[in-house]
C-alpha cells in the first residue's frame, strides 16, 4: 500500500505542475511581446507576469520542502527538487520587493536592448549589430576602441540596479534554502555543487593549453599587423582588436590571421551572399538539415510567429533566443539574423533548442527541460559541427569538396570560434558566483571582472576602467539573468556528442571532415536523448548518447589534434602567456 505522505506528495506535485504551466505560459507570452516590442507599457507586463511566476515558484517550493526526508518514488523526489531549481531568478518574500526585482530585471534588459552608440554628432546612432558589423571588419585600432568604449556605456546606469538585484534576488534563493543565487545554479547539475565546480575546473585545465597556444599564435600575428606599440609581445590582446565585441570568438579576424599558402577554408558568408540567402531562407536551411535526420519540418506556427528580422520603427531585444510558449508546440525563435556565416552557426543553434523542446514536450512539465543546461546549448552547436565541406557540397553551396590536405584553414578558423571562447564561457559566472556569494562586492565589480579577463582570456580593456563602468551589463546574458556556465559545457560536450556520432557511424577520417547530414540513425540517437529531457540525471542522457557518464574534454582535443601540431610550429620562439594569468 502507498503510504499517506507519498499519495500526498504526488497530488502537489500534480497540482503545481498544472499551477506553474498556467503562469509559465502567461510569462512566456509577455516576456516575448515585450521583447520584440519594447515600451513602458509592454516592460510593466513583462515584470507583473514574472513576479507572479517567480512568487507562486517559491510558495511551490517551500511547500515541497515539507516532503523533504520521506521515502518517495525516485521521480517525485526528482520533481520535487527540480522544482526549486526551475528559475534563475526567485522572488524574494514580500510582494513589493518581489515586483521591485522583476521591474529591475526588465529595466536592465530594456537598456541593453536599446543601448545605442553615436560615432560622432552628425552621424547616426549605431545599435548593437551596427556596431558589431563594423567590430567585425573594420582594422583600425582607434575606431575600434571607439566602438568597444562607446558599447559599454551601456552598462553605467545598470550599476545601481544591478547592486540591488544581486541583493533581493539572493533572498529569493534564501527563501528556498540556497545559501545565495549563485548556489542555486550550482545547484542543478545532479552532483554536490563543489563537484561540480571542481568539473568545470578540471575541463578548462583540459583544454588551456591548446587555448594558450592559439592566444599566443594571433597576438604574434597581431603584433605583425599593429605593431608593438598597439599589441605587447607578452602581454594581453586587446580586446578591441579580436573581432567581437567580448573576444569571446575571434573568427571575424580569419582573413587575417589565415597562414598565407593555407587554403581559404570556406567563407560562408560570401557562399551566403552569392545565393542571395534571406533570413527566413537561412532558417529553411538549417530545418532541412534536421528534418534530415528525421525530425518533423517545424510547425506553421513557427513560421507565422517567429521574427527572424529586426523590425523597423520598435525597439526590440535582439540577442537571439528559442521559445516554446506553451510547452507544447509554439515554438519561435527571435532573432535579428544578418548574412553571415556567424549568424549561420547561431540559427543551427537556435534550431537545436526548438527541437530539443519539441522532443521532450510529452513529458510532465517539470521535466520538460534538457539533461543539464549544457545539452541544451550543446545541440545545435553539434548539428552545425556537421556542417563540412562535403555537407556544403551536397546541399549544393559548394561545387567541388577541397582536398583535405591543407584544412588547417577550416580548422583555424573553427579554433577562432569554439577554442577561443572557452575561458569567457568559464569566467561569466565565474564573476557572478563570486557577486552573488558577496565575495566581491560592489566597489570591486568592475575591477574583478577585469582581473578574470585577465587571468582567463589574457585580454585587457582598450581604455582605463574604474567603478564607475560597469562593464558585465554589456554583454546580454547579465541583464537577461541567463546562466553562462552552460555555454561552457556545450562547448565541452558538442565535441564529445560529435565524436561518439562519428564512432557509431564507423568514421575513421579526422572529425572535422565527419558530417550527419542525412544520417538517420544519429537523428535517432540524439531523438531519443532529447525525449528524455530532465527525467533523469544527466549523466544517464550522456552515457545514452555517447557511452560515457562524464563529461570528456578529449572531443574538442581530437577535433582539433591536427591543428595543434601546426600551432606549436607557428609559434616556435613566440612568446605564450601573459602577466597575470
Ligand atoms: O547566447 C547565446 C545564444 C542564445 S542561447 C545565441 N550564445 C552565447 C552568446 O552569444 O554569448 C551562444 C554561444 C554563447
Ligand atoms: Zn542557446
Amino acid at each position: 500500500m502507498r503510504a499517506q505522505w507519498e499519495i500526498e506528495a504526488e497530488a502537489f506535485v500534480v497540482a503545481a505542475e498544472a499551477r506553474l504551466l498556467e503562469l509559465s505560459i502567461e510569462a512566456s507570452r509577455a516576456a516575448w511581446v515585450y521583447e520584440t516590442y519594447i515600451t513602458p507599457d509592454t516592460e510593466a507586463l513583462t515584470a507583473r507576469a514574472d513576479a507572479r511566476l517567480t512568487s507562486a515558484t517559491v510558495d511551490l517550493a517551500r511547500r515541497a520542502a515539507e516532503f523533504e526526508g520521506r521515502p518517495l518514488p525516485d521521480s517525485t523526489s526528482r520533481k520535487l527538487r527540480l522544482l526549486r531549481l526551475s528559475l534563475p531568478l526567485l522572488a524574494p518574500p514580500g510582494e513589493r520587493e518581489s515586483e521591485e526585482l522583476a521591474r529591475l530585471s526588465a529595466s536592465m534588459r530594456g537598456r541593453y536592448a536599446k543601448g545605442r552608440y553615436q560615432p560622432d554628432r552628425a552621424g547616426e546612432a549605431l545599435d548593437l549589430n551596427a556596431i558589431g558589423r563594423r567590430m567585425a571588419e573594420s582594422r583600425d585600432p582607434v575606431e575600434l576602441a571607439a566602438l568597444w568604449t562607446g558599447w559599454h556605456s551601456v552598462g553605467v546606469p545598470m550599476r545601481p540596479e544591478f547592486v540591488r538585484y544581486v541583493e533581493l534576488a539572493n533572498a529569493g534563493s534564501r527563501a528556498v534554502g540556497f545559501a545565495d543565487t549563485g548556489a542555486m545554479w550550482r545547484a542543478k547539475y545532479d552532483m554536490p555543487p563543489e563537484e561540480f565546480v571542481a568539473e568545470t575546473e578540471r575541463l578548462w585545465a583540459e583544454v588551456r593549453p591548446l587555448y594558450r597556444l592559439l592566444h599566443a599564435y594571433v597576438r604574434h600575428r597581431l603584433v605583425e599587423r599593429y605593431g608593438e606599440s598597439v599589441v605587447p609581445r607578452s602581454g594581453p590582446i586587446p580586446a578591441h582588436l579580436l573581432g567581437n565585441m567580448w573576444a569571446q570568438t575571434w573568427d571575424n579576424l580569419y582573413p587575417l590571421l589565415a597562414p598565407p599558402d593555407a587554403d581559404p577554408g570556406v567563407d560562408l558568408t560570401e557562399i551566403l551572399r552569392r545565393r542571395k540567402v534571406d533570413p527566413r531562407e537561412l532558417v529553411r536551411i538549417a530545418e532541412r538539415f534536421f528534418a534530415s535526420l528525421g525530425f518533423e519540418p517545424l510547425p506553421a506556427t513557427f513560421w507565422e510567429r517567429s521574427m527572424f528580422e529586426k523590425p523597423a520603427g520598435r525597439e526590440v531585444l535582439c540577442h537571439a533566443s528559442a521559445w516554446d510558449i506553451d510547452l507544447v508546440d509554439d515554438l519561435r525563435i527571435k532573432m535579428c539574423i544578418e548574412i553571415t556565416g556567424e549568424e549561420f552557426h547561431v540559427v543551427h543553434h537556435e534550431l537545436g533548442h526548438n527541437f530539443y523542446q519539441r522532443a521532450y514536450a510529452h513529458q510532465p512539465l517539470l521535466f520538460r527541460d534538457s539533461a543539464n543546461d549544457g545539452f541544451h546549448e550543446a545541440v545545435g552547436d553539434t548539428i552545425d559541427l556537421s556542417v563540412t565541406p562535403e555537407y556544403l557540397a551536397r546541399t549544393g553551396f559548394l561545387d567541388a569538396v577541397p582536398p583535405p590536405d591543407r584544412d588547417v584553414g577550416l580548422l583555424l578558423r573553427k579554433a577562432l570560434e569554439k577554442v577561443a571562447f572557452l575561458p569567457f564561457g568559464l569566467l561569466v559566472d565565474g564573476w557572478r558566483w563570486r557577486v552573488f556569494s558577496g565575495d566581491v562586492p560592489p566597489e570591486r565589480y568592475n575591477s574583478t571582472w577585469w582581473e578574470m579577463r585577465l587571468r582567463y582570456q589574457g585580454v585587457a580593456p582598450p581604455t582605463p576602467r574604474s567603478e564607475a563602468d560597469f562593464d558585465p551589463g554589456a554583454k546580454a546574458h547579465i541583464p537577461s539573468s541567463t546562466p553562462y556556465m552552460r555555454y561552457f559545457l556545450a562547448a565541452i560536450l558538442q565535441f564529445q556528442f560529435h565524436r561518439a556520432l562519428a564512432r557509431s557511424a564507423g568514421w575513421t577520417g579526422p572529425l572535422h571532415r565527419f558530417s550527419i547530414y542525412g544520417d538517420r540513425a544519429a537523428g535517432a540517437r540524439l531523438r531519443s536523448m532529447f525525449e528524455m529531457g530532465a527525467s533523469r540525471p544527466w549523466p544517464d542522457a550522456l552515457e545514452a548518447l555517447t557511452g560515457s557518464r562524464t563529461m570528456d574534454a578529449t572531443g574538442i582535443l581530437d577535433y582539433f589534434r591536427p591543428l595543434i601540431g601546426w600551432l606549436e610550429r607557428e609559434t616556435r620562439g613566440v612568446p605564450i602567456g601573459w602577466p597575470g594569468e
